[in-house]
């Protein structure tokens, strides 16, 4: 192995681009020591005790949570910033209207100056990561420079990390995605760190052309675990425009008949509305025989095979779930997937050293101290209206912890899907479930796509934003162009996944559920699935195909027809006014945006 310089005590590549840009990098970011990743265990637990110290970390009770810790963030640094998110494509016009973008070299010349010393007084640690599976061709390879310790454990739960990555590197066949990441928060000799650095400023920034990605100032989740988002999402979104593959924000599900008939379905749905509940669900007692299995619970890279068939895989190596609402009633599996060798950040601690989060159990503890490390009870929560955990709260836990992980997750190739389901977080006006007409309708209702705001971005929750294919934070170029990308998707397929809309969070005029949600999705997914396979009836609506009553598989659930047609119910009124909203995004993408679009809304309208 090649010394590089004093600053490199071992360095781990021969790549001598890669070499050249970390002592560039040192040279601009000063940092006291440079750590080349293995991603071993050994230097894993190094790594936690390490956190430990600086008390970033705590280790939690070895007997109830073995091999995990617990996290506090910094109050000003809990979620993705979504207005301090940029796409620095050369020309604006390629970011479109719903990415801030910033001039290139106006933007270098910023992060220069906020990344000049910015690494003082800290290890930078090198940091090889495969999203994919090594080797497989479907993989792409990035390497994430970063001050955060907390980020390299996490990254190594979240993808395939450390030697093996740096073999491929080696070769020098595939181009690698530099990324650089700090707190920003450097430390002047003998200053005391705290134990959850960042900075008041934030930036997050993407360059397209040059697949680079650039973050400062936060520490947290998509923020700082660069292959997540800002790669697999923002980045690869660009590389699989141009050599016409597809990076979305879904999971990846199986589902499997007790004669043993597989069917594998991607599924988007806006941050925080469930995904992960819904990638590992588990079907009703009723349905004896019948199996999910979860390929993947947030981002799929998909394209077609030789034959025609869309094949996707799932780039991550874990999750990062959000933590509250999440219990052994509505997803047992993530409770056993999160039980040893997890990292829980932002949620409540318990005095025996364990964690608790709303919705974990019926019963709060008696006491604990919540995400900001202040005692809890439930009686200071009735009164101040303080939940324990952050609603943001999240858990990073390996994906092959999960009881029900497909056998086929790590395949190279990836799973054929049968079907490809829209999904938002909607109180009023959408069905439970309804299914396009075609590919070209099924476009126009991912785009169209609404939900209610939540917590995993920063700003107001429960506002309906249009949020096409749930892509809107993470699509890195314009929106007009992605829904063209989509619909030149059907031309290199000769089997079209039939494409569906769900929106389990229907409420009454009470404001409540008219949908139990959770298990109960089963039924739906089944109709889907049979859909997807010719074999099940429908009922012809305005807006799509919607199944009748006698469609879905009942036995086990005491629901009336009456609410089912509540549930499915399509309001012309109502549905006229929401079109007229899909205007405004319409507009907003107007030279961009692809005929088909303009088409659809006009048979829509007509339908309707
Ligand atoms: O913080 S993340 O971006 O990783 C989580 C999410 O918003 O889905
Ligand atoms: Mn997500």
């Amino acid at each position: 192995m090649p010394r590089a310089s004093g600053l490199f005590e071992t360095c781990l590549t021969s790549n001598k681009h890669l070499i050249r840009w970390v002592e560039k990098m040192a040279d601009l970011m000063q940092p006291e020591n440079i750590h080349w990743v293995d991603g071993s265990q050994e230097e894993y637990d190094r790594l936690c005790q390490v956190l430990v110290n600086s008390d970033t970390f705590i280790k939690l009770n070895e007997e109830l949570w073995p091999g995990c810790y617990y996290a506090r963030s910094a109050p000003n640094d809990v979620a993705r910033v979504e207005d301090r998110t940029f796409i620095c494509s050369l020309s604006k016009d390629n970011a479109g209207p719903t990415n801030n973008w910033e001039d290139p070299f106006v933007m270098r010349r910023k992060l220069k100056s906020l990344f000049r010393g910015a690494m003082r007084g800290r290890t930078m640690y090198v940091l090889p990561f495969s999203m994919g599976p090594l080797g497989s061709p479907m993989a792409r390879i990035g390497v994430q420079l970063t001050d955060s310790a907390y980020a390299v454990v996490n990254m190594r739960i979240m993808a395939r990390i450390g030697l093996p990555v740096f073999a491929e590197i080696d070769k020098d066949e595939q181009r690698v995605v530099p990324c650089v990441h700090s707190v920003g928060a450097p430390l002047s000799p003998g200053q005391k760190d705290v134990p959850w650095p960042c900075n008041d400023e934030k930036y997050i920034v993407h360059f397209p052309e040059t697949r680079e990605i650039w973050s400062y100032g936060s520490g947290y989740g998509g923020n700082a675990l660069l292959g997540k988002k800002c790669f697999a999402l923002r980045i690869a979104s660009n590389i699989a425009r141009d050599e016409g593959w597809m990076a979305e924000h879904m999971l990846i599900l199986g589902v499997e008949s007790p004669g043993g008939e597989k069917t594998y379905v991607a599924a988007a749905f806006p941050s925080a509305c469930g995904k992960t509940n819904f990638a590992m669900l588990i079907p009703p007692r009723e349905f004896e025989g019948w199996k999910i299995t979860t390929v993947g619970d947030d981002i799929a890279w998909i394209t077609a095979d030789d034959s025609g068939q869309l094949r996707a895989i799932n780039p991550e190596a874990g999750f990062f779930g959000v933590a509250p609402g999440t219990s052994s009633k509505t997803n047992p599996n993530a409770m056993a997937t999160l039980r040893k060798n997890t990292i829980f950040t932002n949620v409540a601690m318990t005095p025996a050293l364990g964690v608790w989060w709303e919705g974990m159990t019926d019963e709060p503890p008696a006491e604990c101290l919540d995400w900001k490390g202040h005692p809890w009870t439930p009686e200071i929560g009735r009164q101040t209206g303080a939940t324990a955990a952050h609603p943001n709260g999240r858990f990073t836990a390996p994906a092959s912890q999960c009881p029900v992980m497909d056998d086929a997750w790590e395949s190279p190739l990836g799973v054929p899907i049968a079907a490809i389901v829209f999904g938002g977080r909607r109180s009023k006006n959408i069905p439970l479930v309804y299914q396009a007409f075609n590919w070209s309708a099924g476009v126009y209702m991912g785009a169209t796509m609404g939900s209610e705001t939540t917590a995993a971005a920063a700003g107001a929750t429960g506002k309906v934003r249009r949020d096409p294919m749930a892509m809107l934070p993470f699509c890195g170029y314009h929106m007009g162009d992605y829904l063209r990308a989509w619909l030149r998707m059907q031309r290199t397929l000769t089997k079209t996944p039939r494409i569906f809309n769900v929106n389990w969070f229907r409420k009454d005029e009470d404001g409540k559920f008219l949908w139990p949600g959770f298990g109960q999705n089963f039924r739906i997914l089944r109709w889907i699935v049979d859909r997807a396979r010719g074999r099940a009836l429908a009922k012809e609506t305005p807006i799509g195909w919607t199944p009748y009553y006698e469609d879905i598989h009942w036995e086990g659930l005491d629901f009336a027809e009456a609410q089912f047609d509540q549930l499915q119910h399509v309001d012309r009124a109502a549905w006229k006014k929401e079109v007229i909203d899909h205007e405004d995004l319409f507009i907003s993408l107007h030279d961009h945006l692809p005929p088909e679009m303009v088409y659809e809304r006009e048979l829509l309208i007509c339908r309707l």
